[in-house]
């Protein structure tokens, strides 16, 4: 059986959470107490040595990456409706979905979110919690335009960027940037998606 490495306040780990339930995939979780620094010291530096969490055991074989994970659990199943295409340009065109759902939201919306969470007011950086926060607007623009005739992102159907922007849109008010109508709908859509509920508690 899989045995998945994670800690439950990791909205890196919620993401595999999420995407094992939704396929149906039994596992353990493996807690790694993250507050009590254990993830920075053996054994679990063996496991993953950049001490992150979710990691994947699948018998002796370790992968660590969500994203990479959940490609590598989508190949290994032969799904009767799988997350990536047959065909190439669509396959590209999720890749690019992908990368930008990582770098323009979940990397910046990050920067606000702990920055908030975990630095006292008067340290915060000004520019780079701007300078974030206009990335995500810009962002936003985009995922506006295909959400306006779309009920989700790629394709039209629940799928893979559905499963990585979940835990990074449950919270999505603490970044105090206006959300578009069709995101906030679509925002609601994701998070009752049964799969995401169980694990996120929406
Ligand atoms: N790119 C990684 C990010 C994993 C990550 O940042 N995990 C956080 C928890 S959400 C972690 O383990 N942090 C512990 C640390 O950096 O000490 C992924 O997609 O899995």
């Amino acid at each position: 059986m899989y045995q998945l490495y994670s800690n439950s306040r990791s909205p890196y780990s919620k993401r595999v959470h999420i995407y094992l339930g939704y396929r149906n995939l039994p596992y353990e979780t493996v807690t790694v107490a993250l507050e009590k620094l254990e993830n920075r010291k053996r054994p679990f530096l063996q496991i993953n040595p950049y001490g992150k969490v979710p990691v994947l055991k699948d018998g002796d074989f370790l992968l660590a990456e969500s994203q990479a994970i959940i490609r590598y659990l989508e190949e290994k199943h032969s799904f009767e409706s799988p997350f990536f295409s047959k065909e190439i340009q669509s396959r590209a065109l999720l890749n690019q979905a992908i990368q930008r759902c990582e770098s323009e939201f979940c990397f910046p919306g990050s920067v606000i979110y702990f920055t908030k969470k975990f630095v006292p007011e008067e340290k915060w950086d000004q520019n780079r919690m701007k300078d974030s926060g206009k990335r995500i607007g810009r962002h936003f623009d985009i995922l506006e335009k295909i959400l306006e005739s779309n009920e989700y992102l790629h394709e039209n159907r629940f799928g893979i960027l559905e499963v990585l922007y979940a835990p990074f849109i449950q919270d999505i008010q603490m970044l105090e940037i206006k959300i578009p109508v069709s995101i906030e709908n679509w925002r609601k859509r994701v998070l009752s998606e049964p799969s995401v509920a169980r694990i996120l508690e929406t």
